[in-house]
């Protein structure tokens, strides 16, 4: 039912609030492209994102590749991605591919050193355990959304505690100091500062800290936000793993049915799918589709000639087929951008040929 409906309609008729965004953004950008930025450091995770940021309406992470990612809550490698997204008008979608029992996959998202919730507009969910991680992952997110609201009608103050050991410690007299050495001792019983209890103090604030804010705060001083669009709105949103690229994976029909089945359960917080082609069947399915395994054939060779797989299982579609014969609506792509000599050039011509389907799919 939407593979004629243009994204600009989708955006009215969304039932997601990301999804209403994404499909703005879409047509404001003329981009269905997600760049899978794939780097083994933060240091490329950041140049990419704002070198190809201008090009796509995602930015898909594997955070757990990246070496050198800064966790800290206002000033590391989440919060620099979400400053980038406001820039150039982007969503950031980590690819963690959830699959545990529900307490687990919550726990996950939320908690641990890279609390995935607080700058990944988007995550997914790989639904082999059942359906129950959904629904926890849809909880969790509601929780979060509560607890921001009550902050910010609150008004707590965020404060620093958890970076100001260092000035502690210059605060001290040379004296006082073990070794003399620059480091910011570590918080333990014998510090001024370093009891158990202001360890704990520390980790409140932590938990207080909430990203519209911060982003807000590292976006200060900073107008070059994508013009013609509000910053995304602070809901989250959940893809489900229905179908995969790769060969020989166990996707059945009757599995993507039953991924199908958990989204229209929660469509509050489900916006969509990973997977292969549309998979709205019913009149008021409205959920987006991001297909990976993509590639063009070589620059200057027939746009739509076949792509050959990598070698490690993963198997392309170019632009045309996902996007205009399977009716998918975001092409994701990562080697063919990433590895290419100009990737930003490469970008470009990837946008430009996903356009192009939907574009001719719609006419
Ligand atoms: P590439 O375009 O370089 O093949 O990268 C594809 C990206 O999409 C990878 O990050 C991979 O983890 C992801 N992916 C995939 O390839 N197939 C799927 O079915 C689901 C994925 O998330």
């Amino acid at each position: 039912p939407t593979l004629k409906a243009t994204f600009a309609s989708r955006s009215e008729t969304a039932t997601h609030p990301l999804n209403a965004y994404l499909f703005k953004l879409m047509d404001l950008k003329a981009s269905n492209l997600c760049l899978s930025a794939d780097v083994a450091t933060a240091r490329e995770l950041l140049y990419f994102a704002d070198k190809i940021g201008p090009v796509i309406v995602v930015l898909k992470t594997h955070y757990d590749m990246v070496s050198g990612w800064d966790f800290h809550p206002q000033t590391g490698t989440g919060a620099k991605l979400a400053s980038l997204a406001r820039k150039h008008g982007f969503l950031i979608f980590e690819d963690r591919k959830f699959g545990d029992i529900g307490n687990t996959v919550e726990l996950q998202y939320t908690s641990g050193a890279a609390r995935i919730i607080e700058w990944a507009h988007i995550t997914n969910v790989n639904m082999v355990p059942g359906k129950a991680s959904v629904a926890s992952l849809s909880h969790a997110a509601s929780r979060w959304l509560q607890r921001r609201d009550y902050e910010v009608k609150t008004s707590i103050s965020i404060g620093t505690p958890a970076i100001s050991n260092a000035d502690d410690d210059s605060e001290r007299s040379d004296a006082e100091r073990t070794d003399g050495s620059e480091e910011a001792p570590l918080p333990d019983n014998n510090g001024r500062k370093g009891s158990i209890v202001s360890t704990t103090t520390v980790t409140q604030q932590y938990e207080a800290v909430d990203s519209p804010r911060l982003i807000k705060t590292i976006a200060e001083g900073d107008d070059s936000m994508f013009p013609g669009i509000e910053e995304a709105p602070i809901e989250r949103g959940l893809l489900i793993l229905a179908q995969m690229s790769s060969e020989g994976n166990f996707m059945n029909k009757e599995y993507t049915q039953a991924c199908v089945e958990a989204a229209r359960e929660h469509k509050d917080f489900v916006m969509g799918f990973i997977s292969q082609e549309t998979l709205n069947t019913q009149p008021d399915d409205a959920f987006i589709h991001m297909t990976p395994g993509c590639q063009l054939p070589p620059q200057g060779e027939d746009e739509n000639a076949a792509v050959k797989g990598d070698g490690k299982g993963q198997q392309y579609n170019t632009p045309q087929k996902i996007i205009g014969v399977a009716g998918a609506d975001i092409a994701i792509v990562g080697r063919g951008i990433i590895k290419a000599s100009d990737p930003e050039e490469e970008a470009d011509r990837y946008r430009s040929a996903a356009w192009k389907a939907y574009t001719e799919r719609v006419r």
